[in-house]
Protein backbone atom coordinates (compact mmCIF):
# COMPACT_ATOMS: atom_id res chain seq x y z
CA UNK A 1 0.00 0.00 0.00
CA UNK A 2 1.00 3.42 -0.42
CA UNK A 3 2.03 4.87 2.68
CA UNK A 4 1.92 8.80 3.89
CA UNK A 5 3.58 9.63 7.75
CA UNK A 6 2.02 12.53 9.54
CA UNK A 7 3.18 14.57 12.23
CA UNK A 8 1.70 16.45 14.35
CA UNK A 9 -0.61 16.67 17.85
CA UNK A 10 -3.35 14.78 19.29
CA UNK A 11 -5.79 17.32 20.37
CA UNK A 12 -8.08 15.25 21.66
CA UNK A 13 -11.04 17.28 21.89
CA UNK A 14 -12.01 19.78 18.70
CA UNK A 15 -11.18 18.49 15.27
CA UNK A 16 -8.10 19.36 13.99
CA UNK A 17 -4.35 17.58 13.39
CA UNK A 18 -4.05 14.32 13.50
CA UNK A 19 -7.96 13.86 14.25
CA UNK A 20 -8.37 15.09 11.14
CA UNK A 21 -5.26 13.68 8.78
CA UNK A 22 -5.86 10.12 9.85
CA UNK A 23 -9.48 9.81 9.04
CA UNK A 24 -9.47 11.61 5.56
CA UNK A 25 -6.16 10.33 4.44
CA UNK A 26 -7.25 6.79 5.11
CA UNK A 27 -10.48 7.39 3.22
CA UNK A 28 -8.99 7.99 0.37
CA UNK A 29 -7.19 4.44 0.32
CA UNK A 30 -3.43 5.76 1.60
CA UNK A 31 -1.89 3.93 4.91
CA UNK A 32 -1.76 6.60 7.16
CA UNK A 33 0.95 6.20 9.54
CA UNK A 34 1.30 8.87 12.35
CA UNK A 35 3.66 10.39 14.84
CA UNK A 36 2.33 12.78 17.82
CA UNK A 37 3.93 15.17 18.76
CA UNK A 38 2.02 16.47 21.96
CA UNK A 39 -1.30 15.50 23.13
CA UNK A 40 -3.86 18.11 24.21
CA UNK A 41 -7.15 18.12 25.78
CA UNK A 42 -8.47 20.16 23.13
CA UNK A 43 -6.70 22.17 20.05
CA UNK A 44 -5.71 26.20 21.04
CA UNK A 45 -7.37 28.29 18.95
CA UNK A 46 -10.45 29.97 19.48
CA UNK A 47 -12.98 28.89 21.91
CA UNK A 48 -10.66 26.91 24.07
CA UNK A 49 -8.89 27.93 27.15
CA UNK A 50 -7.31 25.59 30.21
CA UNK A 51 -6.34 23.08 27.73
CA UNK A 52 -3.64 20.51 29.24
CA UNK A 53 -0.43 19.90 26.75
CA UNK A 54 1.46 17.21 26.86
CA UNK A 55 4.88 17.36 25.14
CA UNK A 56 6.10 14.31 23.19
CA UNK A 57 9.02 15.75 21.52
CA UNK A 58 11.38 13.31 23.13
CA UNK A 59 9.59 10.03 21.86
CA UNK A 60 10.01 11.41 17.94
CA UNK A 61 13.94 10.30 17.92
CA UNK A 62 12.94 7.17 19.03
CA UNK A 63 10.28 6.37 17.02
CA UNK A 64 12.50 7.24 13.89
CA UNK A 65 15.11 5.38 14.54
CA UNK A 66 13.20 2.48 15.53
CA UNK A 67 11.45 3.08 12.13
CA UNK A 68 14.76 3.63 10.22
CA UNK A 69 15.98 -0.26 11.71
CA UNK A 70 12.91 -1.46 9.85
CA UNK A 71 13.66 0.76 6.87
CA UNK A 72 10.28 2.40 6.47
CA UNK A 73 9.74 4.41 3.51
CA UNK A 74 6.82 6.61 2.56
CA UNK A 75 5.44 8.14 -0.63
CA UNK A 76 4.77 11.08 1.46
CA UNK A 77 5.81 13.10 4.43
CA UNK A 78 3.19 15.69 5.80
CA UNK A 79 3.41 18.01 9.02
CA UNK A 80 1.03 20.07 10.33
CA UNK A 81 0.92 21.53 13.51
CA UNK A 82 4.06 21.38 16.11
CA UNK A 83 4.80 22.57 19.11
CA UNK A 84 8.09 24.07 20.02
CA UNK A 85 11.40 24.79 18.74
CA UNK A 86 12.88 21.59 19.46
CA UNK A 87 10.21 19.78 17.77
CA UNK A 88 10.92 21.46 14.54
CA UNK A 89 14.36 21.03 14.98
CA UNK A 90 13.58 17.21 15.42
CA UNK A 91 11.23 16.62 12.10
CA UNK A 92 14.20 18.81 9.80
CA UNK A 93 16.42 15.77 11.10
CA UNK A 94 13.70 13.64 10.15
CA UNK A 95 13.03 14.94 6.58
CA UNK A 96 16.81 14.07 5.89
CA UNK A 97 15.91 10.78 7.50
CA UNK A 98 13.28 9.59 5.35
CA UNK A 99 13.28 12.09 2.57
CA UNK A 100 14.52 11.19 -1.07
CA UNK A 101 13.99 11.78 -4.68
CA UNK A 102 10.57 9.17 -4.02
CA UNK A 103 9.32 10.83 -1.18
CA UNK A 104 7.38 14.36 -1.01
CA UNK A 105 7.26 16.27 1.75
CA UNK A 106 4.14 18.40 2.78
CA UNK A 107 4.90 20.79 5.33
CA UNK A 108 1.48 22.88 6.34
CA UNK A 109 3.48 25.94 8.54
CA UNK A 110 0.36 25.93 11.24
CA UNK A 111 1.47 29.46 13.31
CA UNK A 112 -2.40 31.33 13.13
CA UNK A 113 -5.33 32.60 11.75
CA UNK A 114 -7.22 36.29 11.28
CA UNK A 115 -3.38 38.02 11.66
CA UNK A 116 -2.87 36.29 15.06
CA UNK A 117 -0.14 33.66 16.12
CA UNK A 118 -1.72 31.15 17.74
CA UNK A 119 -1.24 30.89 21.76
CA UNK A 120 2.49 30.32 22.86
CA UNK A 121 4.14 31.06 19.40
CA UNK A 122 7.06 33.45 18.97
CA UNK A 123 9.29 34.78 16.38
CA UNK A 124 11.98 32.39 16.96
CA UNK A 125 9.31 29.88 16.42
CA UNK A 126 8.51 31.36 13.10
CA UNK A 127 12.04 31.73 12.26
CA UNK A 128 12.48 27.72 12.69
CA UNK A 129 9.07 27.47 10.69
CA UNK A 130 10.50 29.08 7.89
CA UNK A 131 13.69 26.99 7.76
CA UNK A 132 11.33 23.43 7.64
CA UNK A 133 9.47 25.58 4.76
CA UNK A 134 12.63 25.16 2.76
CA UNK A 135 13.31 21.50 2.77
CA UNK A 136 9.42 20.91 2.07
CA UNK A 137 8.13 20.30 -1.80
CA UNK A 138 4.55 21.64 -1.04
CA UNK A 139 4.26 24.69 1.92
CA UNK A 140 0.31 25.48 2.75
CA UNK A 141 -0.08 28.82 4.67
CA UNK A 142 -2.89 31.23 4.70
CA UNK A 143 -2.32 34.50 4.63
CA UNK A 144 -1.94 34.93 8.44
CA UNK A 145 0.75 32.35 8.12
CA UNK A 146 2.48 34.10 5.07
CA UNK A 147 2.51 37.66 6.54
CA UNK A 148 4.72 35.60 9.09
CA UNK A 149 6.62 33.55 6.63
CA UNK A 150 7.65 36.52 4.91
CA UNK A 151 7.68 39.44 7.64
CA UNK A 152 4.85 41.37 5.79
CA UNK A 153 1.89 43.42 7.09
CA UNK A 154 -1.64 40.81 7.05
CA UNK A 155 -4.05 42.19 4.66
CA UNK A 156 -7.46 40.79 3.87
CA UNK A 157 -7.90 42.99 0.70
CA UNK A 158 -5.65 42.17 -2.06
CA UNK A 159 -5.74 41.18 -5.94
CA UNK A 160 -4.54 37.92 -8.02
CA UNK A 161 -1.02 39.77 -8.66
CA UNK A 162 -0.41 40.31 -4.70
CA UNK A 163 -1.10 36.67 -4.11
CA UNK A 164 1.22 35.33 -7.30
CA UNK A 165 3.93 37.75 -5.95
CA UNK A 166 3.83 36.34 -2.32
CA UNK A 167 3.74 32.65 -3.81
CA UNK A 168 7.02 33.88 -5.93
CA UNK A 169 8.79 35.37 -2.73
CA UNK A 170 7.46 31.62 -0.56
CA UNK A 171 9.19 29.86 -3.05
CA UNK A 172 12.45 31.69 -2.49
CA UNK A 173 12.22 30.62 1.00
CA UNK A 174 13.56 27.09 -0.72
CA UNK A 175 10.18 24.91 -1.04
CA UNK A 176 9.33 24.34 -4.88
CA UNK A 177 5.72 24.51 -4.62
CA UNK A 178 4.06 27.00 -2.24
CA UNK A 179 0.13 26.66 -1.72
CA UNK A 180 -1.89 29.54 -0.45
CA UNK A 181 -5.42 28.96 0.86
CA UNK A 182 -7.94 30.64 2.20
CA UNK A 183 -7.63 33.21 -1.12
CA UNK A 184 -10.56 35.25 -1.55
CA UNK A 185 -10.47 37.84 -4.44
CA UNK A 186 -14.18 38.73 -3.24
CA UNK A 187 -17.15 37.64 -1.52
CA UNK A 188 -18.37 35.50 -4.02
CA UNK A 189 -15.70 32.63 -4.40
CA UNK A 190 -13.06 31.17 -1.87
CA UNK A 191 -9.94 28.79 -3.16
CA UNK A 192 -6.29 28.10 -2.97
CA UNK A 193 -3.53 28.91 -5.50
CA UNK A 194 -0.25 27.14 -5.88
CA UNK A 195 2.77 28.57 -7.51
CA UNK A 196 5.46 25.83 -9.18
CA UNK A 197 8.70 27.43 -9.14
CA UNK A 198 10.15 25.18 -11.63
CA UNK A 199 8.01 25.45 -14.45
CA UNK A 200 7.09 28.72 -13.64
CA UNK A 201 3.35 28.12 -13.14
CA UNK A 202 0.57 29.05 -11.38
CA UNK A 203 -2.87 27.36 -10.93
CA UNK A 204 -5.92 28.02 -8.74
CA UNK A 205 -9.23 26.23 -7.10
CA UNK A 206 -12.59 27.98 -6.12
CA UNK A 207 -15.90 27.03 -5.04
CA UNK A 208 -18.51 29.21 -3.69
CA UNK A 209 -17.06 31.17 -0.57
CA UNK A 210 -19.34 30.31 2.78
CA UNK A 211 -18.74 33.30 5.20
CA UNK A 212 -17.73 31.07 7.79
CA UNK A 213 -14.31 30.54 9.39
CA UNK A 214 -14.61 27.17 11.09
CA UNK A 215 -11.69 25.87 13.12
CA UNK A 216 -9.51 23.19 11.69
CA UNK A 217 -10.18 23.89 7.62
CA UNK A 218 -7.02 23.77 7.26
CA UNK A 219 -5.81 21.06 8.45
CA UNK A 220 -8.42 19.36 6.34
CA UNK A 221 -7.33 20.98 3.17
CA UNK A 222 -3.44 20.00 3.82
CA UNK A 223 -4.80 16.69 5.01
CA UNK A 224 -6.90 16.18 1.53
CA UNK A 225 -3.99 17.64 -0.49
CA UNK A 226 -1.74 15.16 0.82
CA UNK A 227 -3.61 12.31 0.28
CA UNK A 228 -4.26 13.54 -3.18
CA UNK A 229 -0.55 13.59 -4.15
CA UNK A 230 0.11 10.06 -2.59
CA UNK A 231 -3.09 8.73 -4.97
CA UNK A 232 -0.62 10.15 -8.02
CA UNK A 233 -2.88 13.13 -8.59
CA UNK A 234 -1.16 16.00 -10.42
CA UNK A 235 -0.87 19.36 -8.85
CA UNK A 236 -4.04 20.88 -10.12
CA UNK A 237 -5.98 17.91 -9.59
CA UNK A 238 -5.20 17.99 -5.77
CA UNK A 239 -5.93 21.43 -5.24
CA UNK A 240 -9.03 20.97 -6.91
CA UNK A 241 -10.12 18.00 -4.64
CA UNK A 242 -8.78 20.02 -1.82
CA UNK A 243 -11.15 22.68 -2.61
CA UNK A 244 -14.02 20.87 -2.92
CA UNK A 245 -13.75 18.92 0.06
CA UNK A 246 -13.02 21.19 2.14
CA UNK A 247 -16.06 23.25 0.85
CA UNK A 248 -18.20 20.45 1.10
CA UNK A 249 -17.11 20.12 5.04
CA UNK A 250 -17.46 23.98 5.81
CA UNK A 251 -21.48 23.12 3.97
CA UNK A 252 -22.04 20.40 6.13
CA UNK A 253 -21.05 22.31 9.70
CA UNK A 254 -23.48 25.34 8.55
CA UNK A 255 -26.18 23.54 9.96
CA UNK A 256 -24.33 22.77 12.88
CA UNK A 257 -23.44 26.29 14.24
CA UNK A 258 -23.25 25.00 17.57
CA UNK A 259 -20.09 22.91 16.79
CA UNK A 260 -17.81 25.28 14.57
CA UNK A 261 -15.29 26.24 17.33
CA UNK A 262 -15.14 22.35 17.53
CA UNK A 263 -13.98 21.88 14.21
CA UNK A 264 -16.07 20.53 10.60
CA UNK A 265 -18.34 18.17 10.40
CA UNK A 266 -16.02 16.19 8.11
CA UNK A 267 -16.86 13.34 8.82
CA UNK A 268 -20.90 13.73 7.14
CA UNK A 269 -19.05 13.84 3.64
CA UNK A 270 -16.19 11.30 3.59
CA UNK A 271 -18.77 9.74 1.19
CA UNK A 272 -17.99 12.34 -1.35
CA UNK A 273 -14.33 12.67 -1.26
CA UNK A 274 -14.17 9.08 -1.83
CA UNK A 275 -15.60 9.47 -5.01
CA UNK A 276 -13.94 12.61 -5.82
CA UNK A 277 -10.52 10.32 -5.21
CA UNK A 278 -11.91 7.97 -8.01
CA UNK A 279 -11.85 9.78 -10.84
O1 LIG B 1 -5.69 23.42 13.35
C1 LIG B 1 -4.42 23.76 13.69
C2 LIG B 1 -4.09 23.36 15.10
C3 LIG B 1 -3.59 22.11 15.36
N1 LIG B 1 -3.28 21.71 16.60
C4 LIG B 1 -3.47 22.54 17.65
C5 LIG B 1 -3.98 23.80 17.46
C6 LIG B 1 -4.29 24.23 16.16
C7 LIG B 1 -4.81 25.56 15.96
O2 LIG B 1 -5.19 26.28 16.84
O3 LIG B 1 -4.17 24.60 18.51
C8 LIG B 1 -3.12 22.07 19.04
Amino acid sequence: MKKVVTIQDVSCFGKCSLTVALPIISAMGIETAVIPTAVLSTHTGKGFSNYTFRDLTEDIPAIAEHWKSMELKFKGIYTGYLGNIRQVEIVSKFFDDFGGDDTFIVVDPVLGDSGQLYAGFTNDFVNEMKKLCSKADYIIPNMTEVSFLLGIPYVEEYDEEYVHNVLRKLSELGCRTPVLTGVKYDKEKQGAVAYDSETDTFCSSFSRNIDYNFHGTGDIFSSVFTGALALGKNLEQSLDIAVRYTYDCIEATVPHLEEMWYGSCFELCLDKLIGYTKN
